[in-house]
């Protein structure tokens, strides 16, 4: 099988790309490479130092022999990223290639319109590419839980059976999506399921939790493979900016009152449900949703565990409540399914002592390289 991963440079793609090769597949990436160009801007870097993309394939082709094909440049271009597809000729594509921070997404209205063009277009490209060249090949897309916002019924996984005066119908389920950025992955999927309706395409859509961790079997490998890992106020996610700030002394930055609730997943996994979705492709016609996180744990909670391993390892960690740059509800009902990733196999990695302390001793060892300004959250969702 031959993959083509979009956004194979980035954090959840490099390790995905790396796992498929290390599986026999055949892999290439695309990417632009833009994420190190935003954090350039941005004046922020990841906490590890991450080699180039063409040293990082070159250093995979010395150690195992497999090569990685390698395209740069834009999927807004459609002639690059057709080019790209009929010289590749991919059975599948996984799709990571989009802007992917909240915060980014709500700097300002050129920040919210750029996310919006990059994410709606990129994908709506690969859809007609597929569409012109390849209407068998099976897309796999990276979108997200926060689609769905927090109801106050259970989540299901991508659609819900309702009951309306007398009659009933499977129908998609309820976006509430806090974030440009997360509405630009709802926007996604309406395109996808449409593409899917009106061509026969095949797509699974992968509705991801928050990811933690950076070791995989694979970038463990050679230092040259070390994956990124963003700690700052615009790119950093919740448990990896804890372990950090533990590990430099920072007080930890709960926003609010701490009860928000997430779904996560170990990056480990994140490689092992996207293998489970290529494997295991759509039928033609079918755009199908998987809830991709093994684990649900309030904001609060993960920081007094942070807190826990930190304080067993020497380390003196305080819990700060900041006032909550963003508008969401800070206590609520959040109950998700996950189990179609479940029955096709997945053995999750669940949240073990033995991962904070090697993701804070990972955080220790690169603690020179933090930058203590690029912590504290400076996007606000509201009006100024
Ligand atoms: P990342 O920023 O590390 O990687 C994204 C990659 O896509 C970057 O290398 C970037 O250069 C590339 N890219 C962006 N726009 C592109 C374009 N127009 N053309 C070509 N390449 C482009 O992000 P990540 O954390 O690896 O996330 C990957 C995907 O997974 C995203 O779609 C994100 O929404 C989703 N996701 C991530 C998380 C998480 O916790 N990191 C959780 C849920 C879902
Ligand atoms: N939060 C804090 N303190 C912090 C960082 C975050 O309290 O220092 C809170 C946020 O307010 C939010 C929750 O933690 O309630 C999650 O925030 P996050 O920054 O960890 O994650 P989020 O913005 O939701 O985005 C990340 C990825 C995104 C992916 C999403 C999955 O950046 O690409 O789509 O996780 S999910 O959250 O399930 O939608």
């Amino acid at each position: 099988m031959k993959v083509l991963v979009i956004g194979g440079d980035g954090y959840c793609g490099w390790a995905t790309a790396l796992h498929l090769s290390n599986e026999g597949y055949e892999v290439g990436i695309l990417d632009n490479l833009i994420r190190r160009y935003w954090d350039s801007k941005l004046g922020v870097d990841t906490l590890t130092p991450i080699a180039s993309i063409q040293q990082r394939i070159q250093r995979w082709k010395d150690l195992t022999g497999k090569t990685i094909d390698l395209f740069v440049g834009d999927i807004t271009d459609y002639s690059f990223l057709s080019q790209s597809l009929r010289e590749f000729e991919p059975t599948t594509i996984v799709h990571f290639g989009e802007q992917r921070s909240a915060p980014y997404s709500m700097i300002d209205r050129e920040h919210a319109v750029f996310t919006q063009v990059n994410n709606v277009v990129g994908t709506l490209n690969i859809l007609y590419a597929m569409k012109e060249d390849f209407p068998d090949c099976h897309l796999v897309k990276l979108g997200t839980m926060g689609e769905y916002g927090t109801p106050n019924i259970d989540i299901e996984e991508g659609y819900i059976t309702i009951e309306h005066n007398g009659r009933k119908d499977t129908l998609p389920y309820p976006k509430q999506p806090g974030s440009f950025y997360h509405l630009s992955k709802v926007h996604d999927s309406h395109n996808i399921h449409f593409a899917c309706k009106i061509w026969g395409l095949r797509a699974t859509d992968l509705n991801q939790g928050v990811v933690y961790g950076v070791l995989t079997e694979e970038t463990g490998m050679d230092e040259i493979f070390i994956n990124r890992l963003d700690y700052d106020g615009v790119f950093g996610t919740a448990l990896n900016r804890f372990c950090i700030q533990a590990a430099i002394g920072h007080p930890l930055t709960v926003y609010g009152k701490g009860g928000q609730t997430r779904g996560f997943l170990d990056i480990r996994d994140t490689v092992r449900c996207v293998e489970i979705a290529i494997a295991n492709p759509a039928d033609a016609g079918k755009f199908r949703v998987f809830n991709q996180f093994t684990e649900l744990f309030s904001i609060g909670d993960l920081a007094m565990m942070v807190k826990k391993a930190g304080n067993s390892m020497g380390l003196d960690v305080e819990i700060n409540h900041l006032e909550n740059p963003r508008v969401e509800l800070e206590e609520h009902y959040f109950n998700a399914k996950n189990t179609n990733l479940l029955d096709l196999g997945l053995q999750p990695h669940y949240l073990s002592d033995s991962l904070l302390d090697s993701l804070l001793n990972f955080a220790t060892k690169y603690k020179d390289r933090v930058d203590e300004q690029q912590i504290l959250p400076k996007v606000s969702w509201r009006r100024k």
